[in-house]
């Protein structure tokens, strides 16, 4: 049995600063004219949180909020059992150095989430185990040989947690519940598409799993005991591709009077029962990876996805009939990207407005299918995990220049804020601005 500090073991549960991201993500506002930075409780340590024992104390510990709040790291002085970390990859060099320094204090260290999964050897340099991927079948078999004193390295999920039967994830630890912009939950897992660059198969595996609908209303009900009015940002990967059962969680969400937002992919403008439902029960944007509008860029992405592109215009125009903004992702650098590219999705958004606009730097993750192409052909740039960004060029490109990605993003971004654009597009999304529940709902800081 492992000894503890005190009768009631504690347990921190950290999610990392990046100076680094944060000082780029300044920059690319001032570039797409945005003001500000969202802030989210980190799903992943609420849901981590729901899966400890009624004898823990945990603590929540935010650096974000810490750095916004111009407070100091003085938890790294205090006494834990357990330190908790969770990390996408530009946030992980944070996550080892707060990992180092417990371990040099003899306090244990465990870690998950996008970069650890991807990367578990490499995370097992400064950290004393691993979580490779799903953290509900994972997590409580660590902790049952960690309080036996015999924790292994690594844990792997099964891919196959059934999410009906999860607990809801822990938002009551939240020292400070009220300062977050949108408080983000999942309903479902899996997506049935298979994306180049995208690193989410790897985590949660290809299986498409959803929570009942009554289990994200009472989710809901549980956040709004906590927080007035909360906005809900859905963190599902791809929210609506069950269509029957999208119906059932817009009516289920109909009663809770809430605004919220999901990731689905372009397919949802197909059912228009399903869109009024959803409108109805308070969802305000749909963010949807539009990627490219090359077909011949998107044919390396997904093929069901390039199938889709003489669609869009159609699909945008129906899902925004129905006063639902659509946040369009697109990504630049691909291999049959050229300066024509910037100029035609300039002229793509002025025929096709969009409610909102995001463009990012394709980036090759570890343990995607980009990432293994690209080292093959011997493309990648010396790996710096903070530059993983998506604001960054960390390959060689193939038909452009890292300069030229960059001042092209800026002519799209100029292009899509002129005072004529702006006027047009006002006009023409009255009706969904006036359904968003104030300034500081609106989507600042994206990804898809
Ligand atoms: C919500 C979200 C955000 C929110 C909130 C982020 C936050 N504070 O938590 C906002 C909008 C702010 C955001 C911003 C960004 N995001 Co984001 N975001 C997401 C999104 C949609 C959901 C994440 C989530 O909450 N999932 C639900 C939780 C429960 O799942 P999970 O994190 O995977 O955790 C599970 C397991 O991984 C594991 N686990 C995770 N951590 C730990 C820790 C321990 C100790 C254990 C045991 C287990 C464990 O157990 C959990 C339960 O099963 C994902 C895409 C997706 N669908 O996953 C992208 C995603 C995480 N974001 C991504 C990126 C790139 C960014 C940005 C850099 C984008 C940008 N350029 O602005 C910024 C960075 C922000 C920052 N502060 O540094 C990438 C990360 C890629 C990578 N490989 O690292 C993702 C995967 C999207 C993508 N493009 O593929 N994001
Ligand atoms: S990028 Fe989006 S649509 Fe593509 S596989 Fe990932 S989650 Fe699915």
């Amino acid at each position: 049995m492992r000894n503890f500090l005190s009768a009631t073991p504690k347990a921190a549960l950290v999610h990392p600063h990046d100076m680094k991201y944060h000082r780029e993500r300044e920059e690319m506002n001032a570039v797409s004219h945005v003001e500000g930075t969202e802030n989210f409780p980190n799903l992943a340590l609420l849901t981590i949180a729901s899966l400890f024992g009624p004898e823990w104390e945990l603590s929540y510990i935010d650096e974000d909020y810490l750095t916004q709040n111009g407070l100091t790291y003085s938890y790294l002085g205090e006494n834990f059992d357990l330190v908790c970390l969770t990390a996408m990859n530009h946030q992980s060099y944070q996550a080892y150095r707060i990992a180092d320094f417990f371990r040099k204090r003899g306090i244990y260290t465990v870690m998950g989430g996008m970069h650890a999964s991807a990367l578990p050897e490499e995370a097992l340099m400064h950290v004393d185990s691993v979580i490779v991927g799903e953290g509900e079948d994972a997590f409580p078999r660590f902790l049952e040989d960690f309080m036996k004193g015999t924790p292994q390295k690594v844990y792997y999920s099964s891919g196959k947690v059934d999410l009906t039967q999860v607990p809801p994830p822990r938002f009551d630890i939240l020292p400070n519940p009220g300062w977050f912009d949108k408080y983000p939950l999942f309903a479902t897992r899996g997506c049935p598409r298979n994306c180049e660059f995208c690193c989410l198969g790897e985590v949660y595996g290809p299986i498409y799993r959803k929570k009942s609908p009554q289990q994200v209303a009472d989710e809901i009900r549980m956040i709004q005991s906590i927080v007035k009015d909360p906005f809900i940002s859905f963190a599902d990967e791809n929210m609506l591709a069950d269509r029957t059962w999208s119906k059932e969680l817009a009516k289920a969400l109909k009663p809770l009077n809430i605004k919220w937002e999901a990731y689905c992919d372009i397919s949802a403008a197909r059912d228009e029962e399903m869109l009024e439902l959803l409108r109805e029960s308070g969802c305000v944007e749909l963010i949807i990876g539009f990627e490219t509008i090359s077909k011949e860029n998107m044919q390396t992405v997904d093929n069901w996805k390039a199938s889709q592109i003489a669609g869009y215009p159609e699909a945008i125009k129906t899902i925004q009939s129905h006063d639902i903004g659509i946040l369009a992702c697109f990504v630049v650098g691909f291999d049959h990207d050229n300066e024509e590219t910037f100029d035609n999705l300039i002229s793509f958004l002025e025929e096709n407005p969009v409610f909102e606009l995001d463009i990012a730097v394709l980036t090759p993750m570890p343990g995607t299918r980009l990432h293994s192409r690209l080292k093959k052909e011997n493309r990648l740039y010396p790996e710096k995990w903070d530059d993983y960004t998506w604001y960054h060029i960390n390959f060689e490109p193939a038909g452009l220049k890292p300069d030229q990605i960059k001042k092209g993003i800026m002519r799209v971004f100029d292009s899509y804020s002129s005072p004529m654009m702006e006027e047009k597009r006002r006009k023409m999304f009255a009706s969904i601005e006036a359904r968003l529940p104030d300034e500081n709902g609106r989507n600042i800081a994206r990804c898809n």
